[in-house]
């Protein structure tokens, strides 16, 4: 609709989706606006799909870098890889199609932490930006831009970016103007300034982004909704997990470690996450607030509760129910929550300093606390280290949690040594599945070891890991983190050779 374009000179830069993609050309690197399923581009990465299909038919090369936010939904990612048009992408992905390219080894993926990425482009270590594609709301009569339902590194492919494409969604909800906080006050070394935040709820920057419009080569209106993927209903195994996590903490409390508002809520999307927050709105807890990377389902009933004061984080990430349930409403929710760039939502100095509570899944721990959050079997990727890094090294408090096995019980979640390490030792404290808890703060790798596999592994595999282990103390190099290195691995092989870990 007209009225969302109140530039006069931008609303002239009028185009269809198919005109905007052909500025778009083989071998570019184009940063895409989106972050888990929201405000990501819609029609632009279709059209340039289309685009590259017709190139590869006539023989022609066309593929191009991709840089997001993080996941973004099937209109980008999916329809891009499908016409085998990424060359190289960053960061998180959770697109099937783009998954199964990166590990058919047809696709590069820099796997980065997602605080990292703009600081980065900005310290011109990942190259050059050609074509910035994002998605907003609306634009003003001044030609700032309001932001989507997600932040993510638009403000740094907007400033970086030789050339913009905007694409405004009147599907997006016109109240979300004023949810954003754009902080511009990120400079590079040695000028570099401490960022001046010290509440979770504070505003420290402008609720739109600010973009020259002489750079904008086009601006495409959309009406299409977010992908919005349905979650399913927390199971017996994420209800046990949220158990255990939420006696954790209110003994954390009693004991004097944490205050009755905990602190600074971090969590990460999927099932066991969500039944953790459902959890908390009969826990003892209150006057909570979250300073996290997205805002999903169970976020928006723990702000409804009134247990949850504010949310902070870079994006929503919610179901199509939730989504109409936050559109009807967000009037009232735009106090509640907060928007930043994904730097700024998982920035180092302000997880330390506001002393977050990290929870966030895992694919496998390790006797000793090591933790695979990315890889199966040591080289599949699934999805990505998202912002787990970011806040585990410099959080409060690092729980990771994971039911103890995974298909069907053919692997043990548990293993003697990773297959591959996103989180060493140092930055796991606490580990949890539906079997118990593991609380390793200030623990020795011994310590933790027989900690870890009497609470967290499965009974099923729990005398196999003690059995590795007892053999480690005897064989090995060295006691201080016992381990047998031609025996580490050989569950992973016996699930490559024979389709389960079971011995
Ligand atoms: O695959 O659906 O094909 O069966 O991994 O596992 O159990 O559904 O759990 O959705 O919570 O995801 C670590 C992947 C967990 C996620 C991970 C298979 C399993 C299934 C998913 P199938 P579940 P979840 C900030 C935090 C990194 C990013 C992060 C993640 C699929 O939490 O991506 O933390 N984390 N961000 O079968 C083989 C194992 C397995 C396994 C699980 N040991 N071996 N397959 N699976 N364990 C928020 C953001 O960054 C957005």
């Amino acid at each position: 609709s007209v009225n969302r374009i109140a530039h006069t000179g931008l609303a002239a830069k009028s185009r269809s989706a198919a005109e905007a993609a052909a500025l778009i050309h083989d071998g570019m690197t184009v940063g895409m606006s989106g972050f888990t399923g929201s405000g990501y581009p819609k029609a632009v990465p279709l059209a340039l799909a289309d685009r590259i299909t017709t190139a590869h038919a006539a023989g022609d090369s066309f593929r191009v870098k991709i840089w997001t936010g993080a996941s973004t939904g099937p209109e980008l990612d999916g329809a891009l890889a499908k016409a085998d048009g990424i060359e190289y992408r960053l960061p998180y992905n959770s697109d099937p199609i783009a998954r199964e390219r990166i590990n058919a080894g047809q696709m590069h993926y820099f796997d980065m932490h997602l605080s990292q990425v703009a600081p980065m482009a900005w310290q011109g270590f990942l190259g050059e930006l050609d074509v910035a594609v994002v998605e907003v709301t609306g634009i003003t009569a001044d030609g700032d831009l309001i932001p989507s339902a997600s932040v993510g590194n638009n403000k740094t492919w907007i400033d970086r970016a030789k050339g913009v494409i905007l694409e405004v969604n009147s599907w997006q909800n016109p109240a979300l103007e004023g949810m954003h906080d754009i902080y511009y006050g990120t400079a590079l070394p040695p000028h570099r300034q401490p960022i001046p935040l010290i509440r979770a709820d504070q505003r420290i920057g402008q609720p739109t982004f600010r973009c020259d419009p002489a750079k904008v080569i086009a601006v495409v209106e959309t009406d299409a909704p977010d992908r919005n993927a349905p979650f399913s209903p927390p199971d017996a195994t994420a209800h046990a997990i949220a158990g255990h996590l939420l006696d954790f903490l209110s003994h954390e409390v009693r004991q004097g470690r944490l205050p009755a508002s905990l602190l600074p809520l971090q969590s990460g999307v999927g099932n066991i996450a969500n039944a953790v927050l459902t959890g908390l709105i009969d826990a003892p807890f209150h006057d909570m607030v979250a300073y996290t990377e997205v805002i999903q389902d169970g976020m928006l009933d723990l702000l409804d509760s009134g247990k949850l004061r504010m949310a902070s984080a870079t994006a929503f990430s919610l179901s199509p129910e939730a989504a109409t349930r936050l559109n009807a409403d967000m009037g009232r929710y735009r106090d509640k929550m907060l928007l930043r760039p994904q730097e700024i939502s998982n920035h180092p100095e302000l997880v330390r300093r506001l002393g977050c509570i990290a929870m966030n899944g895992l694919i496998e721990a390790d006797i000793y606390g090591n933790v695979n959050s990315t890889h199966l079997m040591g080289s599949r990727i699934q999805n990505g280290i998202g912002g787990s890094g970011d806040f585990a090294r410099n959080a409060y408090l690092s729980i990771f949690m994971t039911p103890s096995t995974a298909k069907g019980g053919k692997i043990s979640a548990i293993v003697p040594h990773c297959s591959h390490v996103d989180h060493i030792n140092q930055d796991v404290q606490v580990i949890v599945t539906e079997q118990g808890i593991a609380d390793l703060r200030g623990l020795a790798p011994r310590q933790r070891a027989t900690q870890i596999i009497a609470r967290c592994a499965h009974p099923d595999y729990r005398p196999m890991l003690a059995d590795y282990y007892a053999r480690a103390q005897k064989g090995s190099f060295g006691l201080q983190s016992p381990m047998l290195p031609g025996e580490a691995f050989a569950w992973h092989q016996r699930y490559m050779e024979t389709g389960t870990m079971r011995g």
